[in-house]
């Protein structure tokens, strides 16, 4: 990874305390307006960026509803261009996935689109646009979406944790050529200034927390230490895992979540993991101690309501292709899967409804790639041949080759692409149908 590039600078506690996630519990109906913003990105004295945000923020605002609720969003375009919102992870209805050119035409500038649709798995979501998405979420348009449990696990604080990179010039200015195809052949738009935007402050000693971390960059995988707390990993791409995880390695691929349920020690600090100095995203500041923490084993969350896989009616390949460093192939762009680039008017794959299909995903690129699914979650085949971790995108190194195994048991034109989002628009995308 090319962290060398980051500058050196840390946010100070003082800082990270000014600088809350926006919050705001929106009850249905509620309005999504995306247009200029502008945002303190780099520390508090330093300058200030003019990006795209909702509602007047960006991060936009966190949207909360309970399971099984119901979504209102007027989303009004002020961007000046094309746009569309996705709603990342959530087993939507195809007409609401927000993708122009296979589910829905984009939301023209000065235009409105309501999008309306339940939520049916708790659980750390996200939205982002999906319009020139490699140029749209980079300038700010994404927030974190929580989708609540009945009865979620008792703990002191939810604490969403957004974590993104940007490419700042000193005074703050973000820096263009988003469409770069330097970068879009090798690992993308990388950031030289990172942080996390948390939504709560301070804590005291001895507090439970769940943590719901979020990658929204577009290109960098995010190794993250966190240190002055201890706990499990509770979830995966908002999906509940069936016991809690001991913290090994915290790994996000751009676009992907993890929970986890942790006892506060002292200063909470998340850091960029580098192979030199750790290069700090942010801290929580302790004061004082709880008076009764809640200590005890860390408990699983309810498990997801998510159809059990069968045999596998099918049998795919899907083969990355391109890249600097990478092989020939027969696509058009920088890169392909199975020698194509890009979306065809034919899908890669057709599902019956309900049925079970195994894809294997051979990275044959120099680069690493997050594969995104859109519509479902699909289980990570491990090593002795058994589903893993339900998960809606997943990392696949340079040279690796995971098999996933998917029910396509929701109805419509799906997207399957790298959520590198340059790579995704430099011809890594496909789509599947299910009927
Ligand atoms: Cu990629």
């Amino acid at each position: 990874m090319k962290t060398a590039i980051l500058s050196r600078r840390t946010l100070l506690a003082s800082a990270a305390a000014a600088l809350a996630l926006p919050r705001a519990t929106l009850a249905a109906p509620a309005v999504l307006r995306a247009g200029p913003v502008t945002a303190q990105i780099l520390p508090e004295g330093d300058g200030a960026t003019r990006m795209l945000g909702l509602n007047g923020t960006t991060p936009g605002p966190e949207l909360r509803v309970p399971q099984g609720g119901r979504l209102e969003i007027g989303f009004e375009n002020g961007i000046g261009a094309e746009s569309a919102l996705h709603w990342h992870g959530i087993r939507i209805e195809n007409a609401m996935d927000g993708v122009p050119g296979l589910t829905r035409e984009p939301v023209p500038d000065g235009g409105r689109f309501d999008y309306v649709f339940t939520a049916p798995d708790a659980g750390t979501f996200w939205y982002h646009s999906h319009a020139r998405s490699w140029e749209q979420v980079e300038q700010g348009l994404y927030g974190a979406l929580i989708v609540d449990e009945p009865e979620p696990p008792h703990v002191d604080h939810d604490v969403t944790v957004l974590i993104d990179d940007w490419r700042l010039d000193r005074d703050g200015t973000l820096i263009g050529g988003f469409g770069d195809m330097h970068d879009f052949a090798h690992g993308g738009r990388l950031g030289n200034f990172a942080r996390t935007f948390l939504s709560v402050a301070t804590v005291r000693r001895g507090d439970r927390l769940r943590l719901r971390l979020i990658n929204a960059a577009t290109a960098r995988i995010f190794p993250i230490g966190l240190s002055g707390a201890t706990g499990r990993i509770v979830a995966l791409d908002g999906m509940p895992l069936a016991a809690p995880r001991e913290i090994g390695e915290i790994i996000l691929a751009p676009a992907q979540r993890m929970d986890l349920i942790v006892d506060v020690e002292d200063t909470l600090r998340f850091d960029l993991l580098t192979r030199g100095e750790p290069y700090e995203l942010g801290r929580i500041a302790v004061s004082g101690d709880t008076p009764d923490p809640i200590g005890g084993d860390i408990p699983a969350l309810a498990s997801a309501d998510a159809a059990t896989p069968g045999t596998p009616a099918q049998d795919l390949t899907l083969r990355m292709e391109g890249g600097a460093m990478g092989g020939r192939h027969s696509g058009d762009d920088i890169w392909a899967f199975n020698g194509v680039s890009g979306l065809q008017d034919a899908p890669f794959a057709r599902f019956a409804r309900g049925e079970t299909a195994r894809i294997r995903l051979i990275n044959d690129t120099a680069f690493p790639h997050g594969m995104h699914l859109h519509g479902h979650h699909f289980h990570e085949v491990a090593a002795d041949g058994t589903p893993g971790d339900l998960r809606d995108t997943t990392l696949v190194a340079a040279g690796e080759t995971r098999d996933i195994l998917c029910v396509f048991d929701n109805p419509g034109k799906w997207l399957l692409h790298c959520h590198m989002l340059g790579h995704q628009a430099s011809g890594m995308k496909t789509w599947v149908e299910v009927g």
